[in-house]
């Protein structure tokens, strides 16, 4: 069998935490990312009868959302109160491969978590996350969630209205609108790790991939781990442009007739009523 930490999936998930370290989106705990495995992934590099700890599927609270959809399935998730930091240097301990037990109401760790860790409190989050996702694209693997530094900027100085919102981040930088031309859910402030965050954030996922937490951080979702960061890199950049331009005299902007000519050039469907 082949070793998991030689795995594509795996080390591309090292790789990725770590470049999200780097960027200062994951500081101390901060931010967790799960991935939808494939069957054949997983039977690769682990033996699927071999279960090592049941975990309970929630941490505090009771089991109240369903997650019948996603039963046998198997995630690559990072571990609660674990630090980005780490991860490249310790995958075994910082995260974990587990799957939904049949009950709905618990799951099994088949690898990883080794001093005795769960996965990340945001677990009902990504979960009802991947179930929207799922439901509108069968491609979806990846949820991500951090701490981008620009974009909580951003949620202090404008409003958080969504089509204003998406608006601005797509002026910042010109291919802005071809990458996230659906826009971008945004919710008001809300206690993190809650069933209800999980809710509010999947019911924004069945329209867009990427959902901002005001005052908090933002959650990205699509097919592989490129792209979900990408699409947050993205929304990142465009912040950056915005905190660094929106106090002083404009001169210049990007119409939305330029962005037009974008959306056609590249064929993509931007969402409807948000270009004049
Ligand atoms: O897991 O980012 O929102 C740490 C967090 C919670
Ligand atoms: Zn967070």
């Amino acid at each position: 069998m082949k070793d998991i930490l030689e795995s594509k999936f795996l080390k591309e998930f090292c790789l990725t935490a770590d470049n999200m370290y780097r960027l200062g989106w994951d500081e101390r705990n901060g931010g967790n990312i799960s991935l939808l495995l494939k069957d054949d992934e997983v039977k690769e590099c682990l033996d699927v009868n071999k279960v090592k700890r049941v975990i309970p599927l929630m941490g505090v609270h009771a089991v109240d959302f369903d997650i019948t959809p996603l039963i046998g399935k198997c995630f690559l998730v990072t571990g609660t109160g674990k630090y980005f930091k780490n991860v490249l240097r310790e995958p075994s301990v910082n995260l974990g491969v587990v799957r939904i037990r049949e009950d709905g109401k618990s799951l099994d760790l088949l690898w990883g978590f080794e001093d005795g860790g769960r996965p990340t409190s945001e677990f009902p989050a990504h979960m009802m996350s991947h179930i929207a996702r799922l439901s509108v694209d069968p491609e979806n693997r990846v949820v991500m969630h951090c701490h981008p530094t620009y974009t909580l900027a951003m949620n202090f100085v404008h409003p958080l209205d969504e089509k204003l919102f998406a608006k601005d981040l797509w002026r910042m930088c010109t291919e802005c609108v071809v990458v996230f031309p659906d826009g971008i859910g945004v919710l008001p402030w809300m206690l993190c790790g809650t069933t209800e965050i999980g809710k509010a954030t999947a019911e924004k996922m069945k329209e867009y991939r990427l959902v901002v937490w005001a005052m908090h951080g933002i959650y990205g979702a699509g097919k592989d781990l490129d792209e979900t960061f990408g699409l947050i890199e993205t929304v990142e950049k465009a912040a950056q442009i915005y905190m660094l331009t929106f106090d002083k005299p404009q001169c210049n902007t990007i119409t939305d007739e330029a962005m037009k000519q974008l959306v056609d050039l590249f064929g993509v469907k931007v969402k409807d009523g948000y270009l004049d």
